[in-house]
């Protein structure tokens, strides 16, 4: 089945991205039930590497981590394919997913090398953007990009499957693998 590991936001937080998505002027938004923190892209994977992968998510038991949000961006570059709220690519996010990457190779599956850019995606701009939804995006951005968002301590690591149809892709959460207590500050 197809998966990702991520983390569920808080309800402060996605009420106010959902604010921000409608101000959006173009493309198309994520339904505000699909907002997610992902961690790990997993694609297609079969029942028994899933089974290797929950035993050692069952036993990461890492601190929770802060998510702090750091502005709005869009991936992309010349031709913008998508609108996010980044996340702080904090010292505690990056070794987890150092970690789920390496429980994952531990299961059997190698997950591609990419550069880890934490975000939760708003919208979509698929088959590209007209001048004029180029200026709108602009705009948006010039006056919202900077918007603050308010953060909070992610209490576990979830596994969605995702399913595609016509509309949106479905995302169930198939199990939750807590975080233990918050690292305290200056630990
Ligand atoms: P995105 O929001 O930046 O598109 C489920 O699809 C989640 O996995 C999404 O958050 C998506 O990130 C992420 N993801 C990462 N790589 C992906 C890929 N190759 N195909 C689909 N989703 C991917």
């Amino acid at each position: 089945m197809r998966c990702f590991l991520a983390i569920a936001l808080a309800d402060e937080t996605r009420a106010a991205l959902e604010r921000l998505q409608a101000d959006l002027p173009l493309g198309r938004e994520v339904p505000a039930e699909n907002l997610h923190l992902t961690l790990a892209f997993l694609d297609d994977r079969s029942v028994a590497e899933l089974e290797a992968l929950h035993d050692g998510l069952e036993a990461l038991r890492l601190p929770a981590p802060r998510i702090e949000f750091a502005g709005l961006g869009v991936f992309g570059g010349k031709r913008p394919s998508s609108l996010h709220a980044a996340v702080a690519a904090s010292a505690e996010l990056r070794a987890l997913h150092a970690r789920i990457r390496g429980l994952a190779a531990v299961a059997g599956f190698a997950l591609p090398r990419e550069r880890f850019h934490p975000h939760v995606t708003l919208a979509r701009f698929s088959g590209g953007l007209t001048t004029q939804d180029e200026m709108r995006l602009a705009r948006y951005l010039g006056r919202f990009g900077s918007a603050s968002v308010p953060g909070f301590t992610a209490s576990a690591v979830t596994l969605f499957r995702s399913t595609l149809g016509r509309g949106a892709p479905v995302y169930d959460p198939l199990s939750d693998y807590p975080f233990g207590p918050a690292a305290t500050d200056g630990a």
